[in-house]
């Protein structure tokens, strides 16, 4: 990996319209990115392992739980200094934001929107630190875009319930300590349980072979028998709409991250055109990869532009689901395209690991398939503004 020269683009001046707080907080990410991020990330996406040690920093910079209120361990920020904190830390590697996102959206908001105060108390200040972390557990082997099929299950038992089925591609299984689990009930209700490692019947097998986040572990949750306390249960909602409601605070986050990954891509493929030459001139001369360039900034600014204002209706609890889905597929999308298109302006050099983009061009193949897929966003926007679902 070659030395972090990165400059953030702000072709538009959006820094005016951040707070000093904002600055601060993102000014902090950014700076931990650059001193702990940048130097080990690829030796640990080639080895595909998590790199267990930046657990600290990122509970320090506020990645856990960064709008979690402060007497429960969180940050107590607002909806945009969480966006900047992700679009920093997958400046670094969606895989590490992938981390912060499940911890933060999909492990410590359920627990705080939907737990009872004694949940709250024991899970999201260990959470926030990093003592704890977390994984959660939606998604399963014959049920991805459709969730609401789910085959896990708990029966009442009396003083415990018993929770039986899998969880496939779960981030943060393999080491996570808690997960917070959608299973139905005996009514075929949905409903969240927090599950701890060490309980009877419960284990984590790790997925490998990824191409993709290779820095960040996945896996699976399997229920064999599982007697789950029943002060496990989050009482405060259920049904389908209750892990929805977790990965609307998800993929707000990941909108804003992709642009980090964006940017560090436009960022080293403009470096690096200014400073290569061929025909005796930079290859930043010459109008086609001019256009690359002119291109890539402008979708940024555009996606840029797309969060802040985002930012502002999540602050005001006005952001709908489907402006969430528009914003994570528009600006996903936008950050492979943009990684695609700098990966060859690199030519051969391109595809190495001395530089970040390779990388941030396979995480992206997951991100733009997790917290919903490309096509599924498209069908939750079409669905709103016809009025007429297209899922079934
Ligand atoms: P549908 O009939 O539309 O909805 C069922 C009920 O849920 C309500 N609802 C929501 N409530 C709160 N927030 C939301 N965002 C909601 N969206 C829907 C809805 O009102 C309804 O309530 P009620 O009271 O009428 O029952 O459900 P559907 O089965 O037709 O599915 C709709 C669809 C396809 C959009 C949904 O299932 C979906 O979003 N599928 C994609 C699945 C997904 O995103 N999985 C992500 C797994 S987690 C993950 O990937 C983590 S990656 C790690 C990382 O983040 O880094
Ligand atoms: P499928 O649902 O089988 O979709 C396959 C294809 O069919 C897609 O192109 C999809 O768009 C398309 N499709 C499906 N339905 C429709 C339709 N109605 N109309 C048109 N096209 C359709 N899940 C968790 O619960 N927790 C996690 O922490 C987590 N982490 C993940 C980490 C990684 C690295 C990955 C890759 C996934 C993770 N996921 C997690 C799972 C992720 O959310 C799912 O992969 C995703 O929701 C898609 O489900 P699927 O893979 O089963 O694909």
């Amino acid at each position: 990996m070659k030395a972090d020269l990165f400059e953030a683009p702000d072709y538009y001046l959006l820094d005016d319209l951040l707070s000093e707080e904002h600055k601060l907080v993102r000014d902090a990410a950014r700076a931990w990115v650059k001193r702990d991020i940048s130097p080990i990330i690829e030796e640990y996406a080639q080895k595909a392992e998590f790199p267990t040690q930046i657990i600290k920093g990122l509970a320090e910079i506020g990645a856990f739980g960064p709008y979690i209120p402060e007497e429960y361990g969180g940050a107590g920020l607002d909806q945009i200094s969480y966006g900047l904190i992700m679009q920093e830390i997958e400046r670094g590697d969606s895989g590490v934001r992938s981390t912060a996102s499940v911890q933060s959206s999909l492990v410590m908001y359920p627990i705080f929107a939907y737990g009872t105060e004694e949940q709250r108390q024991k899970y999201l200040p260990k959470l926030a630190s990093g003592e704890w972390m977390g994984c959660f557990g939606l998604t399963e082997p014959n049920h991805g875009s459709n969730p609401g099929g789910m085959e896990t299950k708990f029966q009442d038992k009396g003083d415990h319930f018993l929770l039986n089925g899998a969880k496939l591609w779960i981030s943060n299984s393999p080491f996570a300590d808690v997960a917070v689990v959608w299973a139905k009930n005996e009514e075929g209700r949905i409903h969240g349980l927090i599950v701890e490692r060490g309980m009877e019947g419960f284990t984590t097998p790790e997925t490998h072979n990824k191409w993709s986040l290779r820095a960040s572990a996945t896996g699976e949750l399997i229920f064999d028998n599982v007697k789950v306390p029943k002060e496990n249960l989050l009482p405060g909602k259920n049904g389908l709409g209750a892990p929805l409601g977790c990965l609307d605070s998800a993929r707000y986050g990941i909108a804003w991250g992709a642009i980090g990954a964006a940017m560090d891509c436009y960022d080293t493929a403009l470096r690096y055109a200014l400073e290569r030459e061929q025909f005796g001139k930079p290859i930043a001369g010459f109008q086609l990869q001019q256009k690359k360039l002119a291109e890539m900034i402008t979708e940024i600014t555009k996606a840029q532009l797309l969060a802040f204002r985002l930012g502002q209706l999540k602050n005001e609890g006005r952001a709908s689901t489907a402006q969430i889905s528009m914003a994570k597929r528009n600006n996903v999308d936008m950050a492979i395209k943009i990684a695609r298109e700098a990966r060859q302006m690199l030519g051969g050099m391109g595809i190495t690991g001395d530089y970040s983009i390779m990388r941030h061009m396979m995480n992206l193949e997951s991100v733009i398939t997790y917290e919903g897929t490309h096509d599924i966003h498209l069908l939750i926007t079409g669905a709103d503004i016809t009025g007429i679902p297209a899922f079934k």
